[in-house]
């Protein structure tokens, strides 16, 4: 992205912004994701409608990456992991900052291909009041930032995390609405459903504090149980149908960790946002292909 930046004018940029479809942080999809960068293979075994993941939307905008998520998070404090690999190197083996017991994930063996870098921890339920939590930890400096009760005492909404390892305050919506998409069970899931999903989580995270600075942005998502040592069938990209839940060991069982080895399973356990405007193939510098020349 940078080489595409230093190699058009600045007029050309603006339009190039202008004509970029506008995300709103509130929980449902805009058109501005475009198609989905991964759909759900496998039916969810960790409740219908209760945890499932539909489909991974991301795109860049105005320095931001947006993230969308279509599907649901149960409200019993369960953890939606999220992993970001957006600069050169990083953990190939999970290591946590410390935060959120999700050093039971240690040892967790990313796929080929992936190298994590960031770690967003997503999660919702009633302790006392309604909240929704949402952490960020920078997996090279080993540090984090814990936020509580983003949206002000409601489970579902719109709000903002502070700053702290994250210089910019991270947007954050979620939508619980969804009843449709994929069904409950371990077969090969409904992508046709999963596809029409639109409602979810939804991240806005500044550029500068995932270290970006162009290139491919690969993200992992997976849905762990409420103490990330069990977990899921609901990762995206997803497991091969058909397929339970991986638990603690990858076979099912919970033996107290969550360090699976994701080279074990078929496919991609990510995806990858490869950011390329559609807009900028309009701006007639020459198209698409000077522009890769360049980058
Ligand atoms: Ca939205
Ligand atoms: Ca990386
Ligand atoms: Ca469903």
């Amino acid at each position: 992205m940078k080489g595409l930046v230093t190699g058009i004018s600045t007029a050309a940029l603006l339009v190039a912004a202008g004509n970029a479809q506008a995300i709103t942080v509130d929980g449902t999809r805009d058109a501005g994701y475009g198609s989905a960068l991964a759909l759900q293979t496998v039916e969810t075994q960790f409740g219908d409608n209760e945890s499932e993941w539909n489909g991974g939307y991301a795109t860049i905008d105005g320095g931001k990456l947006y993230i969308m998520l279509t599907g649901n998070l149960s409200g019993n404090f369960n953890k939606l992991e999220v992993f970001i690999d957006s600069k050169a190197g990083g953990q190939s083996v999970f290591d946590s900052s410390g935060n959120d017991d999700a050093d039971r994930m240690d040892g967790m063996v990313f796929d080929v291909g992936f190298t994590a870098d960031y770690h967003i921890i997503s999660r919702r339920g009633n302790a006392g009041s309604d909240k929704f939590d949402v952490d960020f930890a920078d997996l090279g400096a080993q540090t984090f930032s814990a936020y509580a009760d983003v949206f002000g005492g409601t489970q579902t909404g719109s709000g903002a995390t502070g700053t702290g390892v994250n210089a910019s305050a991270i947007g954050v919506a979620y939508d619980n609405s969804n009843v449709a998409g994929v069904l409950g069970g371990t077969a090969a899931a409904d992508q046709v459903a999963a596809a029409a999903v639109t409602t979810g989580l939804e991240l806005e995270i500044d550029l500068a504090d995932i270290g970006y600075v162009g290139g491919p942005i690969n993200i992992m998502v997976g849905q762990n149980g409420d103490g990330h040592h069990f977990w899921s069938n609901q990762f995206l990209g997803g497991l091969a149908a058909p397929q339970g839940n991986l638990g603690g060991d990858g076979a099912g069982n919970f033996d107290g960790f969550g360090d699976i080895d994701l080279t074990a399973f078929a496919g991609d356990q990510f995806f990858t946002l490869v950011p390329e405007p559609a807009s900028l193939a309009l701006l007639g510098l020459g198209g698409l292909a000077m522009l890769r020349r360049r980058a």
